[in-house]
């Protein structure tokens, strides 16, 4: 059990953890739990990450309580004036960013981005192109199992088998057959660069609007690690927490042609109150991301990712088309004969945390699966370079193919932690 880390500041607990401490141990022992979790293992979650004590900071605070339903100084409720100071901030810093014409900083996440997006756009049962789940697109891109998939006519576009890029060929032949209102590109499992000009020229082919949900690389581009959708996408949804290292939200930009039915469709038409101490804690999380210090972290990320990818095809565990230009990679263990759930729980065992995942063409089910999926952004808030990521990678191997090895490979996270501990200075 760990102990509070009074040299790091209240920001990581709450503005007064002693208080939680006595009136609700439990939750506190939770709090620190979890601390202790991260500070022991190390992270490769691509879709997660460390947020700054600062923007903890703001999601800890009075704003919590606040009911503001509509936009600021077109709120339904009294009182809001000084929340409306939060959420312009907001919406300015994201324009900024991005350079988009509109920002709407109020869904919860990036799931509620995207019905928000569609609910602008759509009608129920109508046509749109999106990447197919087990090809690396999202459940809210047409799965069948979401929304999406129920009330929306979906045709899904995938990969190509022999070099697993997205078959742009087909995106076009798709198109050009079934006449979509709306092209979704976008993806939480795939390792290549989305060519967003080819897809607004295939969009602009058959009239349909294009949508970027860029929930993964959302801060790669604000940092300018690779290219940015915002200015090929009609509307671009993102969730706030991944790269971009804000808190848990989402977010959309838009043409200034759309901002009025993207504005409508958030607040009434999904949700209702904004959670104003989140839309603060987004405005930190946008400023952090304009600062040149995080240009430099969005290039580590994928300089990491790259490291770690190598690292990982030098031991025969084969990154799905060869490589990263991102954040992540994709590794199919069909080689090394140990399937994607088992994988995770040996590096579980070893103290590094990653997800099976389906490789394209997957003959497993998700529960199983033929891969894992790794990602760079925490290890590189916590400052690891290329030559950590090159161990990391070499680490994982040996995780997944000797479970008896877990204690050595333990160690060896131990001492890297033991230099790269998340929440140890400001960022
Ligand atoms: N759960 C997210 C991910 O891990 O990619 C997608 O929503």
């Amino acid at each position: 059990m760990g102990t509070v880390p009074s040299a790091t500041g209240p920001g990581f607990y709450g503005p007064d953890f002693g208080l939680l401490e006595r009136r609700d141990p439990e939750i506190a022992q939770v709090l620190i739990g979890e601390l202790d979790r991260l500070r022991d293992g190390i992270q490769l979650i691509a879709s997660e990450n460390f947020t700054s004590p600062a923007v903890m900071a703001a999601l800890g605070s009075t704003l919590t309580n606040k009911y503001a339903e509509g936009y600021p100084g077109r709120r339904y409720y009294g009182g809001c004036e000084v929340v409306d100071r939060a959420e312009r901030l907001a919406v300015e810093r994201a324009r900024r960013l991005f350079g988009a014409e509109h920002a709407n900083v109020q869904p919860h996440s990036g799931a509620a981005a995207n019905l928000a997006a569609y609910a602008a756009l759509l009608q129920p049962g109508d046509t749109m192109l999106a990447m197919a789940l087990p090809h690396g697109g999202h459940l809210t891109h047409g799965s069948r199992m979401n929304f999406s998939g129920r009330w929306f006519d979906v045709v899904p576009y995938g990969v190509r088998r022999d070099d697993e890029r997205i078959d742009l060929d087909e995106v076009r032949d798709l198109a050009l057959r079934r006449r979509p209102k709306l092209i979704v590109c976008g993806a939480t499992a795939y390792p290549r660069l989305i060519d967003y000009a080819v897809f607004r020229g295939i969009a602009d082919e058959v009239g349909a609007w294009l949508m970027a949900d860029v929930s993964h690389p959302a801060g790669l581009m604000a940092g300018g690690a690779i290219p940015s959708a915002v200015p090929y996408a009609d509307v671009v949804t993102f969730a706030t927490h991944k790269t971009l290292r804000g808190p848990r939200g989402g977010a959309i930009l838009c043409t200034g042609e759309l901002a009025a039915k993207i504005d409508r469709a958030v607040f009434p038409f999904v949700q209702g109150g904004p959670s104003m101490h989140v839309v603060a804690a987004k405005a930190v999380a946008f400023a952090e991301a304009a600062r040149p210090e995080f240009a430099g972290y969005a290039r580590r990320v994928v300089d990491n990712a790259r490291a770690l990818t190598e690292a990982l095809d030098v031991e025969g565990m084969r990154p799905v088309s060869g490589g990263t230009d991102t954040h992540l990679a994709l590794i199919d263990l069909r080689g090394v004969g140990v399937s994607g759930a088992e994988a995770e729980r040996r590096c579980a065992a070893a103290g590094i945390t990653l997800n099976r995942n389906v490789v394209p063409y997957d003959p497993e089910p998700p529960a199983l699966t033929s891969g894992i999926r790794v990602g760079t952004p925490c290890v590189t808030t916590q400052g690891m370079g290329t030559r950590e990521l090159k161990e990391v990678g070499s680490l994982v191997a040996r995780a997944v193919r000797d479970p008896d090895g877990a204690g050595e490979v333990r160690e060896r996270v131990s001492a890297l932690l033991a230099i790269h501990r998340p929440y140890l200075s400001e960022y």
